[in-house]
């Protein structure tokens, strides 16, 4: 064959691949994990951002949500292996459920680190915050935005927990890393790991007696009332912000326009998603967004759906909460070590700065 002619055959492949090359980055269907269902403001986050991108990339990018752990057989800390791996191409995920790969992310379920909704945006939108972006970007995950599945609270079938000698030997349902049976060991109780699918079985079964979950984000929408739930502690004592992600090898595959366009769904259906979360439970501006933005949640006072359907809800004063802070105090400096001095420090430094 001429020079010339291996030049123009050269040339053509080369066009045909630039031809097919668009047609080739975008799969027909994007698969999302989410380990719960979609009537909660973790579900309907997941699903905002779906729309989103949908309706920004006229329909180019299409994400099936698939809830209640639907993606990885319900094993939750499976998550973020898979997502790394591509199984899952996007997710709505719990730092909790990432924390046994990420040690960076169990920094949010140090017990009493953070005190309120603004500790945690201090840290979130802050340097701590960037860092823990940067560190899920290098372990091949892109971090989108932040959502909030809420502080998380106690809840028992036995009785009234207001002190840690409540806590005796109840068999408690957690997820997660070793720090939380290490949290519940300290406090005296019997913790057992399981994934969420699994808890409300072990729950309806007595196998357990209490579990720990944010009001807004599970609590009420799974009616663990029905599941013998009949008391609430309110601490706070860690709270569960959520990341939307996307795959890193399909985040670079994609062009500058449709990054944009990721990026700002996940910022927008992150909004929506948080003021969802915090329905009730802050001041009263997240509500306040919801109807600015002309949506009607379904539930506006979480607490008063509790007491309504026999919840005893009992609230921490300063110094019952100090009591349970100072059994994990040996808990929170372990797990210090593990998340990294330094990170833990620049969180402090951001909460200050709040
Ligand atoms: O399993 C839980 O408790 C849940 C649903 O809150 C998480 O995925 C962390």
């Amino acid at each position: 064959m001429s020079k010339q002619w291996t030049t123009v055959l050269i040339a053509a492949s080369l066009a045909l691949t630039l031809v097919s090359a668009p047609a080739l980055a975008f799969k027909s269907q994007y698969k999302m994990s989410m380990v719960v269902g979609p009537n909660t403001a973790w579900g309907m986050g997941a699903q905002r951002f779906a729309d989103l991108v949908k309706e920004r990339t006229d329909g180019k990018i299409n994400i099936k949500v698939y809830y209640s752990g639907a993606l990885f057989a319900g094993k939750q800390t499976n998550e973020f292996t898979l997502l790394r791996q591509g199984v899952a191409d996007f997710s709505l995920a719990s730092t909790i459920n990432w924390s046994p790969q990420v040690k960076e992310l169990n920094l949010f379920s140090l017990p009493f680190f953070f005190p309120d909704h603004a500790s945690l945006d201090a840290v979130v939108q802050g340097k701590a915050g960037d860092q823990i972006f940067a560190r899920l970007d290098r372990l091949g995950v892109k971090p989108l935005a932040w959502g909030e599945n809420g502080f998380r609270q106690l809840t028992n079938s036995r009785h009234e927990i207001a002190a840690p000698a409540d806590l005796a030997d109840l068999k408690i349902r957690v997820v997660g890393s070793k720090l939380f049976i290490d949290t519940f060991q300290a406090l005296g109780a019997n913790p057992t790991a399981m994934p969420y699918s699994e808890a409300l079985t072990a729950l309806q079964q007595g196998v357990v007696d209490g579990q720990e979950n944010p009001v807004g984000g599970v609590i009420v929408p799974y009616k663990l009332w029905q599941y013998s739930q009949k008391y609430l502690t309110v601490w706070n004592y860690v709270v569960d912000p959520l990341i939307y992600a996307v795959n890193g090898r399909e985040w670079k595959a994609f062009s500058p326009e449709i990054k944009k366009v990721l990026l700002q769904s996940a910022q927008d259906a992150a909004r929506y998603q948080k003021a969802l979360a915090r329905v009730g439970l802050d001041d009263g501006a997240a509500l306040a967004y919801l109807k600015e933005q002309h949506e009607a949640p379904d539930v506006t006072d979480p607490y008063g759906v509790l007491e309504k359907n026999g919840v005893t809800v009992t609230r921490l004063d300063a110094d019952q909460l100090a009591a349970f802070k100072k059994k994990v105090a040996p808990v929170v400096d372990k797990w210090t070590d593990t998340i990294g001095a330094d990170l833990v420090d620049t969180a402090r430094t951001d909460q200050k700065q709040a």
